[in-house]
């Protein structure tokens, strides 16, 4: 079975990638949550992945690191990962390439924490840039394809790389077009996007890092987690 090593629920947006596309396609897994360390999580994480960083994917010998490669290597055994059409797979496999090496705005000025609300305190072109580029990629992809997910009828690995985009859509308030709009709320009432949510909630883990990026980009407005440890 694979071994999948996730960082924080709340926090890694990385994570949710591989996690939320194995849960949805009901493919087996077992689950090593490693929190992440004060300053940098690099000597914990080498224990299990070369790079130092997560997800990374056990599967006996073979080390995944990487989400993207974690995804292509589980489409490899399950290839209902990718739409079956050959065009909607080719579209899907651009988009998510984009996200993946991508959107630096939005992650810098937006990064994911699925507990809290925050009120931006501007709207950056960047960011402006960002929203504009996803909105008009999540709207193509739902008219060529038809809808309800980005690629068509089913979750695949395009919806599970702009999984984390919905959260941050939800935590900082950012405005897209009515479909896009839909499109992120559609992706938070999956549920495997509310078991990730629920289970970050839970966390007792605050790391500084992560809160004082979220605090450079606006004002905390609401915090939902469980009390810090
Ligand atoms: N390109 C990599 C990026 C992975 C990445 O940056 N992971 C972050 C967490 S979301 C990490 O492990 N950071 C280590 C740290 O914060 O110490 C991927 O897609 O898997």
């Amino acid at each position: 079975m694979y071994r999948l090593f996730i960082g924080n629920k709340n926090y890694s947006s990385w994570s949710l990638r591989p996690w939320v596309l194995l849960r949805q396609l009901d493919i087996p897994f077992d689950e090593q949550l490693v929190p992440f360390d004060e300053g940098g999580s690099w000597e914990k994480f080498r224990h299990f992945a070369p790079n130092g960083l997560v997800p990374c994917l056990e599967d006996g010998e073979v080390t995944v690191w990487d989400s993207l490669a974690i995804v292509e290597y589980i489409a490899e055994q399950y290839p209902q990962v990718w739409p079956e059409n050959a065009v909607a797979r080719a579209w899907a496999r651009c988009a998510t390439a984009e996200m993946h090496s991508g959107f630096a705005a939005l992650r810098e000025q937006c990064p994911m924490n699925c507990g809290v609300t925050v009120s931006l305190d501007t709207l950056s072109a960047g960011l402006q840039k960002d929203l504009g580029r996803i909105a008009e990629l999540w709207e193509e992809g739902l008219q060529r394809f038809g809808g309800p997910f980005l690629a068509g009828d089913r979750f695949t690995a395009v919806d599970a790389f702009f999984a984390p985009v919905a959260f941050r859509v939800k935590g900082f308030g950012l405005s897209l077009p009515d479909a896009a709009a839909a499109y992120a709320r559609h992706l938070l009432t999956l549920p495997a996007m509310g078991e990730w949510e629920a289970e970050a909630l839970r966390e007792p883990w605050r790391e500084t890092d992560h809160e004082e990026e979220m605090l450079q980009s606006g004002t905390l407005v609401e915090d939902r987690r469980v009390q810090p440890a």
